[in-house]
């Protein structure tokens, strides 16, 4: 550190918080414990960087959009794995989303991995997405037959799994064979939200045991996903390798360790489902509240789909309009509300907070994407801002709904090519009408779901 950069510490104020900090409690009022990020985001106006207490601990949110731009310079800073994420490593070790930066299982099973997101992969998802997607709609037309309305947040989630499923692992979860939620999702719910507590927790001054007792119930919800990854290994072994390709197939003849494969397989199974269902049921919610985009993007659907019943993978990147719905359902609502980036050295961020190397801060994706740069109505739902034209006339660095540098999500073409088909296949089949009287509210555990959201369908 230079003796100017010690000499700005000392002159900077220290950071915003919330008002009616109460001592020793800090901030609890100014949050929902039920929806933290939404309440992080309502207190944009403290100021670009502020911090908030609670039982000793300080967390630093980075809200100003400017502020979150820096934190994505990966020359200053990296991914950070944040009290809740190191929580999550209950449940997902050091799988890839919760691995640290230097555990050299991230490095190795990235490298395993990446052929499982090439071009060449989602090929072969194609068509195992379609077979997920017929199951959906032979779901919904027999609820439209019977004058019911659908719950779109559980079947968008038994879709989603489902899919991730069979093209990972080969594994049918049969998410659409029975009224229950999943015991995976049940499991990985209790699980996640433990997590969020144990995180929380850790960083308090209360006794050691508090934060271990939260722990034991994660333990016990961990021990049952981990039950699940074990049997869809064990299926696979019993099968005999060499018969699939895929990325339990790719994990399998590597020499990654047994137990980095169940963590794997847990973070595939929940990262790659839970945000995707949320970002599919925004964009039908929006679909549903905006009917000409919905009739724009049916259009499209007619265009380039003709009467294929199952068209090309090639038909899916054509859907220019359907992709910008969910680009834009992603912006206003991204289902990954935050990410944690840590300084790599000591460094002043957005000219008012001082971070040691190591130090770290939230960055709030959705105060990022309501940037006034996105145009006068940043809240307004608009899927031509996604337009080639409006796209390159944007600042770059606005939109970051799949996190950002060597850590961002290795996922997100699969979720665009699922999203993307999946929008296109509903759009097709019905008119999609939401109850007048529905307020959106959002649910938050790790990720944002609408809830409560239901559909009236009228088969097309
Ligand atoms: Mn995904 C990382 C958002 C779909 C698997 N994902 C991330 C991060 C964000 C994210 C943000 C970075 C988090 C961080 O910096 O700490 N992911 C999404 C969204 C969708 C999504 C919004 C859907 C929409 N993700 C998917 C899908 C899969 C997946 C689908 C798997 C098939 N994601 C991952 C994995 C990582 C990740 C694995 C961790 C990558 C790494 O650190 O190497």
């Amino acid at each position: 550190m230079t003796g100017t950069t010690a000499d700005r510490l000392r002159s900077l104020p220290p950071l915003p918080h919330p008002g009616r900090r109460i001592p020793v409690l800090g901030d609890v009022l100014a949050f929902k414990a039920d929806s933290p990020s939404q309440s992080m985001t309502a207190l944009v106006d403290l100021g670009p960087v502020f911090e908030f207490r609670f039982l000793g601990a300080q967390y630093v949110v980075a809200a100003g959009p400017d502020a979150v731009v820096e934190l994505c310079d990966e020359s200053r800073f990296r991914k950070h794995v944040g009290p809740d994420i190191e929580a999550l490593r209950l449940l997902g070790g050091d799988g890839l989303f919760t691995a640290y930066n230097d555990e050299p299982n991230w490095q190795k099973a990235h490298d395993i991995l990446m052929p499982a997101f090439s071009q060449q992969a989602m090929r072969r998802y194609h068509s195992i997405m379609f077979d997920v997607a017929d199951e959906l709609t032979a779901r919904w037309d027999d609820r439209a037959a019977r004058g019911e309305t659908v719950d779109v947040s559980a079947d968008a989630t038994r879709t989603t799994l489902e899919t991730i499923g069979r093209c990972a692992a080969g594994h049918p979860f049969g998410c659409f064979q029975s009224e229950q939620t999943h015991p995976f999702v049940e499991h990985m719910v209790a699980g996640l939200k433990g997590c969020d507590q144990v995180g929380a927790l850790r960083q308090t001054f209360l006794p050691k045991f508090v934060a271990r007792r939260a722990e034991r119930k994660v333990r016990g919800h961990a021990a049952a996903m981990h039950a699940v990854a074990d049997q869809i290994v064990a299926e696979r072994m019993r099968g005999g390798l060499g018969h699939h390709d895929d990325l339990l197939e790719l994990m399998l003849v590597s020499d990654l360790d047994p137990s980095n494969i169940r963590y794997q397989l847990i973070n595939f199974l929940v990262a790659g489902h839970e945000t995707t269902s949320g970002a599919l049921s925004f964009a039908l919610y929006f679909l549903s509240q905006h009917p000409g985009a919905a009739e724009r993007a049916r259009a499209e659907v007619d265009e380039v789909w003709g009467d294929a019943e199952r068209p090309d993978f090639e038909h899916i990147a054509k859907l220019r309009y359907v992709r910008r719905v969910f680009d834009e359902a992603l912006r206003l609502h991204p289902t990954v509300p935050a990410f944690y980036r840590e300084a790599r050295e000591d460094t002043v961020l957005a000219g008012v907070h001082l971070m040691r190397k190591g130090d770290w801060a939230l960055a709030l994706t959705m105060t990022l994407h309501r940037d006034p740069r996105w145009g006068p109505e940043p809240a307004a739902f608009d899927p031509d801002r996604f337009a080639p034209e409006n796209v390159r006339a944007r600042p770059a660095g606005l939109y970051k709904p799949f996190g950002t540098g060597p850590r961002s999500c290795i996922g997100r073409q699969f979720a665009l090519h699922e999203a993307v088909l999946l929008l296109a296949v509903l759009l097709r089949r019905y008119e999609m009408t939401a109850d007048p009287d529905y307020q959106l509210q959002v649910a938050e555990r790790l990720t944002l779901m609408p809830k409560d959201f239901h559909l009236a369908l009228r088969p097309l």
